[in-house]
């Protein structure tokens, strides 16, 4: 960047990004009288629901809990319909927040940040866009989302297909339709496993590659009863609060027992029950399933069970059974008629585990030197997540350190909120803080109260300048590290250590330490006087 004579505008603060977290902080941002102004890539708030339209995209937390908890009113004036929203009820509901806090205003669409940069001598970081915006702020706060830089994997041929293809995570708008056409999906993490059943429901062919079998549990999603639906409208606040000091911050219930201190028949007894309940409840039906192998594979041993009870060729449902990884370390895929679609006569489940995806010719795809003809491909492949929605901005720090150079080993922050090297920038939800693990609303919640918190500190006493130091974020990432390996989560190839990125670093990114720990730990920093940060 070069000289300020450029700037046009100027604000407190920049938020980048109008998803959840985004409209959120603007939100206690302009509370607090700060001018601010929004970047956000897409043409409405949203974020992450923005994008991801393919058919079947559907929340995993329930809808009564996925919702912001700071404005009762808020949460009285919306009435959720299914158990699991889809995608467009979120939509609707990030409409019907940003209706209600008048946040639009503020908020610039269509672009998209391309650099961020501090000048030491101002305090202030320039931020420049796509569309051509040259803007400062004291803070700069990303709020880009830990699943928004969609990742289209690199196979060769791509250019000469004759047909349409598409990214789950940049689903065109006006949808898709697959009537009457052959079609390859990509990928069986959850966008595939949510959007595989209704793409058979219209395609005449469809081939599905798969990697790695995912372990997926049953939504049993379902429209919720009015005065059920009235009754958590009622406990709501109280409910919030009460999750928030819980580790897991989900209002499921974990049975605090051990799986290897029941007798079979009654672990057997107890999965079913869990089970019948649909959603993630099964996963917390014994307190060391994410810790301990043996109660993992026992709980691994039941679902896989399950799949062979659904899938009616027993080849095809031992390729759908995973056997790689502990059940829960790589992100956990909620269901309806995933295993089921394997029966259908049209359907074809084809394993690249062993041979990849050689080339796509204009015609289909080749595996194994044999030639699947299709009219349209899915990538349901993922995202660059947790870091590169990040560093795919050019974000430069104190004398100039490059975040994508500082990072080339892996993030490094403290806390998930700050990092050393770059005064007054924040993340919500950053590496290292719980994020993805927990209820992401709840992460976004606190990390943006933690966040306005601190500038009210600065603000109040004076100060121009937050830093982390050094050695506060080296012993987070050690800390971070550590909870890591106490768990089984480093035992999977997953999108939490980046490993379905070829080159990206294996970190283990999220932290798992427990929302509640998190929440305090991120207090006691504070009541220490912002302890491993220096203010100027
Ligand atoms: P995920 O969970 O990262 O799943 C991506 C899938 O695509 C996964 O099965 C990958 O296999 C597969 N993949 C990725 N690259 C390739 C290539 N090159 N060839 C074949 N298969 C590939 O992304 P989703 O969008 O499904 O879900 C993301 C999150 O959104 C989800 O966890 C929820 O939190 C919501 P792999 O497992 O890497 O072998």
């Amino acid at each position: 960047m070069d000289g300020q004579e450029a700037v046009v505008e100027r604000f407190d603060a920049i938020v980048v990004g109008a998803g959840f977290a985004g409209m959120y902080m603007l939100h206690r941002l302009r509370e607090r009288g700060l001018s601010v102004r929004v970047f956000e890539a897409g043409n409405d708030v949203g974020g992450t629901w923005y994008w991801n339209r393919y058919p079947g995209a559907r929340c995993d937390v329930e809808s009564v809990e996925y919702q912001y908890g700071f404005s009762e009113e808020l949460v009285r004036g919306w009435t959720w319909t299914e158990r699991y929203a889809a995608q467009p009820e979120i939509m609707r509901y990030a409409a019907y927040v940003a209706r209600q806090l008048d946040l639009r205003r503020d908020i610039q669409f269509n672009t998209r940040v391309t650099a961020a940069a501090y000048d030491e001598s101002s305090n202030n970081w320039t931020i420049e866009t796509d569309q051509g915006d040259r803007v400062t702020a004291q803070f700069c706060i990303m709020a880009t989302g830990c699943l928004s830089a969609s990742r289209v994997p690199e196979i060769p041929g791509l250019d000469s297909f004759k047909g349409d293809w598409h990214h789950t995570g940049a689903w065109p708008h006006e949808g898709v339709d697959f009537t009457g056409k052959r079609v390859a999906v990509i990928g069986t993490g959850s966008s595939g496993v949510q959007s595989i059943p209704l793409i058979a429901e219209q395609a005449e062919r469809l081939f599905v590659f798969q990697r790695t079998p995912n372990f997926s549990l049953p939504a049993l999603n379902a429209p919720m009863a009015p005065d059920y639906v009235e009754h958590w409208k009622e406990h709501f606040m109280a409910e919030r609060k009460r999750v928030r000091a819980t580790n897991s911050a989900a209002f499921i219930p974990l049975n605090d027992q051990s799986a290897l201190e029941v007798d079979p028949e009654e672990r057997q007894r107890h999965f079913e029950e869990r089970w019948k309940k649909g959603g993630f409840v099964f996963i917390t039906s014994y307190n060391n399933i994410l810790d301990n192998l043996e109660a993992n594979r026992l709980t691994a041993d039941f679902v896989r069970e399950k799949i062979r009870q659904t899938v009616k060729d027993p080849k095809v449902a031992d390729l759908l059974a995973p056997t790689n990884h502990p059940i829960g370390t790589k992100r956990l895929c909620l269901d309806t008629n995933y295993f089921e679609t394997y029966n259908l006569p049209h359907v074809t489940l084809v394993d690249i585990a062993n041979t990849p995806i050689e080339r796509i010719t204009p015609d289909g795809l080749i595996v194994d030197g044999h030639e699947y003809q299709v009219d349209s491909i899915v990538f349901a492949t993922g995202f660059d997540a947790m870091t590169g929605a990040l560093l795919r901005i050019d974000i430069r720090g104190k004398d100039g350190l490059s975040l994508r150079d500082k990072w080339e080993a892996g993030p490094r922050t403290y806390l998930g909120l700050a990092i050393a090297g770059f005064p007054n920038l924040f993340m919500i939800t950053g590496p290292g803080s719980p994020s993805v693990l927990v209820n992401v609303i709840i992460a976004i919640e606190q990390h943006s109260d933690w966040i306005m918190d601190c500038i009210d500190h600065l603000r109040a006493n004076g100060l121009n300048e937050i830093e982390a130091e050094p050695d506060a974020e080296d012993r987070w990432v050690k800390h971070v590290n550590e909870k890591a390996d106490s768990t089984l989560y480093p035992l999977a190839n997953s999108w939490y250590l980046g490993s379905n990125v070829p080159g990206k670093p294996r970190v283990f990114m999220p932290y798992v330490g427990g929302f509640a720990n998190y929440d305090k730990i991120c207090k006691e920093v504070v009541a220490k006087g912002y302890e491993g940060f220096r203010m100027g």
